[in-house]
């Protein structure tokens, strides 16, 4: 069954094809482009049983995204996306034992992220000694002797870093904050921390949670939707039948972003028949074109004329039941927004004071809201500060805690936000610890331990001596890439369990090891019988995910395996932890979740209920807001906006529709009009004329910090799009070349990956 890979062809820049950006997302193409690649690399029987147990209750969570499944679901509850992630993972192409000694670490480095995933799935452990160039497959004894060495040998738990990234299942990720901790660090760095960690900070402070406060069903009960800093059509695609859904229940939809991505303005269903042939549904009645950074000083914008309104008609704006029960800080708000400048608002967001007028008028006129967001909110220096803002605007006429409204971070990787419950963070509250530490009878070490950013920084001062990562592709995901491989570098030992060959396998420390592991797709047999797994969508609904297909080789571990074999070789007798029982059979892990994680009392019996779960969440259960004081907070927050000299643009990073993360599935991006490459950067035909360029030319683009360092990207293609003026975008990862390790939002300490700003020079290479 395992095949080797064909040759894979790379992006020329000969061959950019570039045709402006399409106006609707899905419909029939997204069915074709999602069975045709399916068929073509996993062949009929392989699709058949993926693609049919893609989100259906007794088959497999898709891990493309966090999106809930509806209570009802369809024969293809998938989109063309997830179906992509499948296939990228159910292939049954594999890197052959002979790959390593034919193919040097260091030319490796240099092979772009899509080649290096289409070598096809990791089968065996290698090893890279130090002063060594090549890997070697070794065994899984001697994988975990060579890690458990390293781990033992340490002066300090605190010098080794323990990285996840957001696909792990809930009960490896449960048993791998058991195993740090126990090894005795918080050093516990996710890939939340480049994501949604403002969502959290934000939520956290103000309403006690940092979770959404609504459930799938809202979204067809909602009168208006705004939609921020989130391109759905790519990153989200199942979310647009349910925002055609509310559109059907008499919804409005609004959405605020620099770009017009086809997913925020025109849905055609591929399930129905007037998505095939017909004109689709009309998805947003309202496109605000935002300037990249804007968003905090619209939200106080319409807050303020909130405050205007009610002024006009005392009584009947302001949700004042709400308002007195439940919340505090209104008084001052009031008092910050009436001294808003108007002036600083429209120089901030770009807009015109009668679009500010006309959202704040739907918003009025609405009795429940939802606001959702993502990246192109939490990526920046004020992120924190701006979704206090949402909080604040959705508070002032209580839409938390009733149906049909409220706030949604619409969060990305498929269990990003059930790691977190279930422990993975550098900084777990003390009732937490004190019940993991009274379940499996040790102390849990209670100083905080570093986030992503911190570790890196670490490595760098030479304080980090092992990186184990629990998936993802850090060095590619985090900011300032030559950093970033300075710092891995600095390491004595690198581990990457991972299903696939990616970027931070090639920048390694001293000695690496990488450990292949069963992906979702898989069925996982282990002694007691086939294993399921579970995790938590982005609206805090828990279910089981059962893998469909023989693992792609016979020697592979899951996950839980890995990090269960790894605790038996360092922290044996630690604690009252039977990582053997563990590894034979997923109940016992679930049971002890069952003790520790508040919400998951009786585990094994609830995420066995078909459809499994929804957690509890006070604000939108009770409106009971679990802060220090009891009480929602209404917050001032001093506006700032991100400021560009002369000559300069704000670039932001945007995920291609070809690409989960760091990896990439291929070189378009349908709905942007972009084929066959990636070298491109979106530029305002205002822009270029006034900044002389042309479009179709090739620039350099040069960040403009002040520490002065040199950060390029280079040879860029200027493509001329209708983004917001004085704004540019171009493909994350490859823009991490540009970011500061210390450009981070306050509080969160998340990247602030979405505005940098940038001096575009005509490439002289
Ligand atoms: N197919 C696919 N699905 C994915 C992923 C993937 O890579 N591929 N990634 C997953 C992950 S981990 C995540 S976190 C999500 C990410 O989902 P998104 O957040 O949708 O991803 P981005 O491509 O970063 O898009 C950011 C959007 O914000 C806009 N934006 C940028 N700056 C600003 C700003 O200042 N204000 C406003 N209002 N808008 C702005 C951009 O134009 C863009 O539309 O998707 C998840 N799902
Ligand atoms: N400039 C810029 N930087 C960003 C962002 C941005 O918008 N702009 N977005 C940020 C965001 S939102 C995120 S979430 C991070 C993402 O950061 P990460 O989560 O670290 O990166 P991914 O690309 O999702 O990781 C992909 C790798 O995970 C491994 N993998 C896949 N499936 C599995 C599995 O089932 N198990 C295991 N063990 N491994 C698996 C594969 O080897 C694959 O190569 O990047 C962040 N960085
Ligand atoms: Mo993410």
């Amino acid at each position: 069954m395992p095949r080797k890979n064909p040759r894979v062809e790379e992006a020329d820049e000969k061959d950019l094809e570039v045709s402006g950006p399409k106006e609707w997302a899905a419909g029939m193409p997204g069915v074709l482009h999602s069975i045709q690649p399916a068929l073509k690399h996993m062949g009929v029987s392989r699709t058949e049983k993926t693609l049919l147990a893609l989100n259906q209750k007794d088959g497999f969570d898709c891990m493309s995204c966090a999106w809930p499944d509806p209570g009802h679901r369809k024969t293809f509850e998938f989109c063309e996306n997830g179906a992509k992630a499948v296939t990228w993972e159910a292939t049954p192409v594999v890197v052959a034992s002979e790959f390593w000694a034919e193919h040097p670490v260091s030319e490796l480095r240099h092979k772009p992220e899509y080649w290096l995933g289409m070598q096809g799935r990791l089968t065996e452990p290698v090893y890279k000694p130090a002063g060594e160039d090549h890997y070697r497959p070794v065994s899984w004894d001697e994988a975990f002797r060579i890690l458990g060495d390293k781990l033992n040998g340490l002066a300090s738990p605190d010098e080794a870093a323990f990285y996840t990234s957001g696909r792990t299942s809930n009960e490896a990720a449960f048993i791998y904050q058991l195993f740090v901790r126990a090894y005795g660090t918080n050093n516990l760095p996710d890939c939340s921390n480049m994501c949604h960690e403002s969502s959290g900070w934000a939520m956290g402070q103000t309403i006690g949670i940092g979770k959404a406060t609504i459930t799938y069903d809202d979204f067809a009960k909602a009168q208006l939707i705004i939609i921020m800093g989130q391109n759905p059509g790519t990153n989200h695609p199942r979310m647009l039948t349910a925002l055609e859904e509310a559109k059907e229940a008499g919804c409005t939809i609004a959405a605020v972003n620099p770009l017009p991505e086809a997913g925020l303005m025109r849905y055609k269903n591929p399930q129905k028949i007037k998505g095939i042939i017909g004109h689709g549904t009309e998805l947003a009645d309202q496109y605000l074109q935002i300037r990249v950074g804007g968003d905090m000083a619209l939200l106080q914008a319409i807050s303020k004329r909130v405050f205007e309104a009610e002024a006009k008609n005392p009584g009947a704006v302001l949700d004042h039941e709400f308002l007195e029960a439940h919340c505090q800080g209104l008084e001052e708000l009031k008092e910050h927004l009436a001294q808003l400048d108007e002036e600083t608002v429209l120089e901030a967001t770009g807009l015109r004071s009668d679009e500010i007028d006309e959202l704040a008028y739907r918003y009025l006129k609405a009795d429940r809201v939802i606001i959702t967001w993502a990246m192109g909110i939490t990526q920046h220096k004020k992120a924190v500060a701006t979704i206090k803002e949402i909080i604040n605007l959705l508070l002032l006429r209580g839409n938390i805690g009733k149906p049909g409204a409220g706030a949604s971070p619409i969060r990305g990787h498929s269990n990003v936000q059930g790691d977190r419950t279930m422990g993975i963070w550098e900084q777990m509250p003390p009732a937490f610890l004190d019940a993991l530490g009274k379940e499996f009878d040790f102390e849990p070490p209670r100083e905080h331990g570093l986030d992503a950013v911190q570790t890196i920084g670490k490595m760098r001062d030479g304080g980090i001596k092992v990186f184990v990562a629990l998936g993802g592709n850090l060095v590619a995901a985090i900011s300032d890439t030559h950093a970033a491989e300075a710092a891995m570098e600095n390491t004595d030992l690198t581990v990457q369990i991972s299903t696939k060959l990616n970027r931070s396998h090639t920048v390694t420390g001293k000695e690496a090891l990488i450990l292949p592991t069963m992906g979702r797709t898989e069925i996982d047999m282990q002694a007691s019988g086939s294993q399921f797994v579970s995790v938590e969508d982005t609206v805090c609904a828990v279910h089981a995910s059962e893998g469909k297909v023989r693992p792609v080789a016979p020697n592979l571990l899951s996950e839980v395996a890995i990090v269960c074999r790894l605790a038996r070789e360092t922290v044996a007798g630690r604690t009252s932890a039977d990582w053997e029982g563990f590894e034979k059979n997923y109940d016992l892990i679930r049971d002890h979740i069952s003790h520790v994680v508040a919400g998951c009392e009786s585990y094994n019996d609830k995420i066995r209920q078909r459809g499994g779960f929804v957690l509890p969440n006070g604000p939108r259960d009770s409106r009971t807001f679990p802060t220090p004081t009891g009480k929602a907070m209404l917050t001032v927050n001093h506006l700032e906006h991100v400021e560009r000299p002369a000559g300069t643009l704000i670039l932001q990073s945007v995920r291609s529709h070809d690409q989960f993360n760091t990896t990439i599935y291929g070189y378009n991006d349908r709905y942007r009009g972009i084929k066959k490459g990636r070298d491109v950067v979106f530029v305002s035909p205002e822009d270029i004329a006034e900044l002389g360029l042309n479009d179709g030319q090739f620039v350099d683009l040069h960040g403009v910090y002040e520490d002065n360092v040199d950060r390029v990207m280079r040879r860029l293609r200027v493509v001329s799009y209708p983004t917001a003026q004085g704004c540019a975008a171009t493909y994350y990862p490859e823009a991490n070349v540009l970011v500061p390790l210390d450009s981070v939002a306050e509080g969160s300490n998340t990247p602030a990956s979405k505005a940098v700003i940038v001096r575009l020079e005509p490439s002289t290479a």
